[in-house]
């Protein structure tokens, strides 16, 4: 059984991964939290991704990394520089000293949050991040690539949609992916044997959507779920959209207007 290093492992998505994924590999989990409901196959141990020492500590004796750690929504610059920039650095200069073959890096659909929802975007498009969150997370897709053409550390990059067990608004019908889907797409991250550097969307067999992934697809990525049978009770309960507003006509929805991960509610706090 290869030993897989996860980063962020007590995060929304690390908990929904630990179960898919603990069968097939043996894991190290990582993360600032402690997490005490291990099963056997896991294995814990803290490591601030700030910390160069401690991150090297944990990517010690790996066969890959699934790369999850890091701050999840907008915030200040020095929280998402510390967490997502030096953080992801730091994972990938682990992982050349100890020789990992594989990273799979938790990207975000918000590398490309500022494209609008008319536009159908791949693998390819140039990014257009909705906030400083998203700027981070092109960074470390840059980093990755760095690493495969420098240090021939490999990886695929994953811009996740939503995670969730099912979609919850009308934008997440687009980008919704279910944990099991995105347990099967990192599998292929970690498994796959022609992976150099790949970028690919962590989205399931929706039926609405604006991604071309022609690239998880010729990865061998064959999603089983799809948005379609939540949509018309997602719909039904959904507050009213403003077909004008930038929220609703970009990708990103409420991050492309707010300082603040995308909670209206709360106050901008530009940094
Ligand atoms: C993300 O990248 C965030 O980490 C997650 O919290 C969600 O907000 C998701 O994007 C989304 O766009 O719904």
């Amino acid at each position: 059984m290869k030993k897989i290093l996860m980063t962020g492992a007590a995060g929304g998505v690390g908990t929904f991964l630990r179960p898919e994924l603990r069968d097939r590999y043996d894991l190290v989990l990582s993360d600032l939290r402690d997490i005490d409901d291990l099963h056997s196959n896991e294995r814990f141990v803290a490591a601030d991704l700030a910390d160069p020492d401690a991150v090297f500590s944990a990517a010690e004796g790996v066969d890959g990394i699934i790369h999850l750690g890091g701050y999840a929504v907008e915030g200040p610059w020095p929280t998402i520089r510390d967490a997502n920039i030096e953080g992801t650095y730091n994972i990938y200069e682990a992982a050349r000293q100890h020789s990992v073959k594989r990273v799979v890096f938790a990207s975000s659909n918000h590398t490309v949050g500022f494209y609008p929802r008319t536009e159908t975007i791949d693998h390819l498009s140039v990014p257009r991040p909705d906030t400083r969150y998203g700027v981070s997370k092109v960074c470390g897709e840059a980093v990755a690539s760095l690493y495969a053409d420098k240090y021939g550390v490999e990886s695929m990059c994953v811009r996740i949609g939503n995670v969730a067990v099912k979609p919850v608004d009308a934008r997440r019908l687009a980008i919704w992916i279910s944990p099991r889907d995105l347990a099967r797409l990192i599998g292929i991250g970690l498994d796959h044997p022609e992976i150099r550097h790949e970028i690919v969307y962590g989205v399931s067999q929706n039926q609405l959507g604006w991604w071309d992934n022609r690239n998880a697809t010729r990865l061998g990525y064959r999603p089983r779920d799809s948005s379609e049978p939540y949509a018309e009770d997602v719909l039904a309960h959904a507050p009213p959209e403003d077909p004008d507003s930038i929220a609703t006509r970009c990708q990103g929805g409420n991050f492309a207007i707010s300082e603040s991960g995308g909670d209206p509610s709360k106050p901008d706090q530009p940094q």
